[in-house]
């Protein structure tokens, strides 16, 4: 994996697709906590969200297309965008019908339902990307991606 990424709550092990025994790391940090209790409302999370992973894109940095970990995650998914405008592409699984959105910075995006089980999201590892029209530079951005995770 090209991007910087930090773990809080809970270590997801990519390569196992899974949050393991041993993946706990402490309780979010206070500035983690106070963002993760007006998300939990604002996206409707079932649970407070206790897991979040910070994403860092250099520009030409993406993130495969992927859903997120159905047995690690419960139903909601919110992830905040910083920095710079990105476009996202959505995929629907079953029909290949295929969708993208701006995320914009101070955005929050929160999947669920169709768009967190039926759809794949992804952004494109690109330094540039066309937004309302017009071809776009890309710079630093970092996401904040809130879940919660299921204990079994
Ligand atoms: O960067 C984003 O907004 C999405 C991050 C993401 O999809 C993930 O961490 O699984």
């Amino acid at each position: 994996m090209k991007r910087c990424v930090q773990h809080y709550g809970y270590r997801y092990d990519y390569r196992a697709c899974a949050v393991t025994e041993d993946a706990f790391l402490g309780e979010l940090p206070g500035w983690l906590q106070e963002l993760a209790a007006t998300i939990w409302s604002t996206a409707r999370f079932e649970e407070v969200p206790d897991q979040v992973i910070i994403n860092e894109y250099e520009p030409g940095q993406g993130i495969s297309a992927h859903v997120d970990c159905v047995p690690c995650f419960s139903e909601t998914i919110a992830s905040l965008s910083l920095l710079s405008a990105c476009t996202m592409n959505f995929e629907e699984r079953s029909s290949g019908e295929r969708l993208n959105t701006v995320l914009a910075p101070r955005s929050l995006l929160v999947l669920k339902g169709p768009s967190r089980y039926l759809w794949t999201h992804s952004i494109p590892a690109r330094k540039s990307g066309m937004i309302d029209g017009q071809r776009v530079a890309r710079s630093r951005r970092l996401s904040l991606t809130f879940r919660k995770v299921i204990r079994s």
